[in-house]
């Protein structure tokens, strides 16, 4: 009997210390643990059916799954909140907390972010994951704080190829001319004036209206931008130059991040890397399917010859070498060294 009695009192304790623990977090939020009711509002600048609003969706179900719903995700898609400055510029302010911007247009603030802007840079994903989740891109991300942001995870834009409405870009001498929107970015604009080109910077979400209008004859972005933004309707040609890599940045206000307790903060920076993977895979899948699909919708498809992607590096070499000493050439070093070693291994 006794040993029956004790061993329903030890039975009984257990749910009760359970529950003390319970109600303990939910009182404790904002502290070092404890979850709190709270709606946090994230904006982007693409579709919700691009790779990057399917790693948002999938961002916001981790979250919501792993808070029992105590933390939602208030998503929002194709810049209803704004371009990529606009809305890093909410997360400075306090009106905004969590957007996930290309790196480039955010090189005025975060220099650093320059290095990943260089052609030609890295040969495929894989190397671009190894330096953005390696050393140097972690050693970027810590230029963020003072700037009112943390960086969470690293997501992919992708390789950028060139559209236009004028004639196929074959060789190096094809750009000549050519009027081409590219974003918010110093390199960017050198490397296309360099190449005879007349760069015009514009936010993405005015791309599309300044093609149809023709105030701009072509832009640059990795195929399934260009497929999701319906580019093809307003564009005869695509240009296989993949040209650039360009990373999404996961930004959170660091005055949100400072009010999560560190349970919260544990979540929130999970369930971004976790994302993040995700959309990764997400957007190679979706890049090689868009080729065909593009072809279907019309666009004519030329690829560009290796010799000429020889002719772009070196007629564009002075624009590195003038941006890797601004933004720091023992980095840009760092991050050369790691790409000699992947590539010795491969
Ligand atoms: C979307 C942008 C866009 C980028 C651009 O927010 O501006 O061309 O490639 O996808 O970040």
């Amino acid at each position: 009997m006794k040993k029956k009695l004790k061993s329903l009192l030890v039975g009984l304790a257990v749910p009760c210390l359970l529950l003390l623990g319970a109600c303990s977090s939910t009182e404790a939020g904002g502290n070092e643990s404890g979850i709190q009711e709270r709606t946090l509002r994230a904006g982007i600048g693409l579709p919700k059916e691009h790779p990057e609003g399917q790693g948002l969706v999938k961002f916001k179900e981790i979250v919501e799954e792993k808070t029992d719903g105590k933390i939602t995700i208030d998503a929002y898609f194709n810049a209803q909140l704004g371009d990529d400055q606009k809305m890093v510029g909410g997360l400075q302010a306090g009106t905004l907390d969590i957007t996930i911007p290309s790196t480039s247009p955010m090189v005025g603030t975060i220099k650093q972010f320059g290095i990943f802007d260089f052609p030609f840079l890295f040969n495929n994903g894989e190397e671009a994951d190894a330096v953005l989740d390696g050393p140097v891109g972690k050693k970027v991300l810590e230029e963020l704080p003072q700037h009112g942001l943390v960086g969470l995870a690293y997501w992919e834009n992708g390789f950028r190829n060139l559209t236009n409405s004028v004639h196929p870009v074959e060789s190096i001498k094809d750009f000549k001319g050519l009027k081409i929107r590219t974003m918010q970015n110093e390199v960017h604009l050198d490397v296309f004036q360099e190449l005879g080109s007349n760069p015009t910077p514009m936010p993405f979400s005015e791309v599309f209206t300044a093609l149809e209008g023709h105030t701009i004859d072509g832009q640059e972005n990795p195929l399934a931008t260009i497929l999701s933004n319906k580019f093809y309707e307003v564009q005869d040609y695509l240009s296989l130059t993949r040209h650039v890599y360009t990373p999404f940045i996961f930004l959170i206000s660091q005055m949100t991040w400072e009010d999560l307790s560190e349970e919260e903060q544990k979540i929130i920076k999970e369930a971004a890397i976790e994302a993040g993977e995700y959309q990764r895979k997400a957007n190679r899948k979706a890049n090689e399917e868009a080729l065909q699909e593009l072809k279907e919708k019309g666009i004519k498809v030329n690829e560009f010859p290796q010799k000429e992607k020889e002719k772009i590096k070196k007629q564009i070499q002075p624009v590195i070498d003038k941006y890797s000493k601004k933004y720091g050439e023992e980095l840009y070093q760092q991050m050369n060294e790691q790409l000699k070693e992947i590539r010795s291994q491969n």
